[in-house]
């Protein structure tokens, strides 16, 4: 019976990372002509979690034939700007071949406060400048360290008619457990650990 309070009380220990809640943020606004601006996105966070990744998918956009044009005459491959990339710790440069139509990046010091910035053409087949409004609909996500992702779209932004800005639909559990996470974690298997070993050494003893 005390070996499965134990073993309860390690449960509920390693149910902790489902329960944290998250009180994470981000802004990521694309105002004007994405050739000429960099995409810039700010994590907002209260409580000091880091932003760890990043995704950028264009295909859920109703047009289908917005692309990243990466190689080539008139391309510009994914490029971090202002020093952003060393601040906010880019694990590493992303490979996004040409014509992709999604890319993700990892972060291992993005904090509060910070900014990452970078360029990256978007082309469409009929050409012409690609403001952030013709970004309306494509998906976002951005990982935090506690575990968590928020999701959603690039939406429209009331008065700016060239702007989009990301919007969270829902925030997912995506079992990532910040380090304090994993010493709790590893706590409770400790705790069962003993629990089974105080067990088997009062049985041998009997
Ligand atoms: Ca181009
Ligand atoms: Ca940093």
């Amino acid at each position: 019976m005390k070996i499965l309070n134990l073993l309860a009380a390690a449960a509920v220990t390693l149910s902790v990372p489902t329960l944290a809640q998250a009180k994470t943020g981000v802004t990521f606004l694309i105002v004007g002509d994405t050739l000429t601006s960099p995409f810039s996105f700010t994590n907002t966070s209260d409580e000091g979690e880091k932003i760890v990744g990043f995704g950028f998918d264009l295909s859920t956009l109703t047009d289908a034939n917005y692309v990243f044009d990466t190689e080539g005459g008139g391309s510009t491959p994914f490029t971090p700007v202002n020093g952003t990339a060393a601040k906010t710790g880019l694990v590493a440069m992303p490979n996004i071949p040409d014509m992709a139509k999604a890319f993700s990046i990892a972060f291992f010091d993005f904090d509060p406060g910070e900014t990452f910035s970078y360029n990256i053409d978007v082309d469409i087949n009929a050409g012409g400048s690609i403001s952030g409004s013709r970004l309306i609909g494509a998906k976002v996500y951005f990982d935090f360290d506690n575990g968590t992702r928020s999701e959603g779209f690039l939406r429209a932004v009331p008065g700016r008619p060239t702007a989009s800005t990301f919007v969270t639909e829902r925030v997912i559990e995506t079992g990532v457990p910040e380090p304090a996470t994993w010493a709790l974690m590893i706590a409770g298997f400790g705790l069962a650990g003993s629990a089974v070993r105080r067990a088997r050494s009062r049985a041998l003893a009997v």
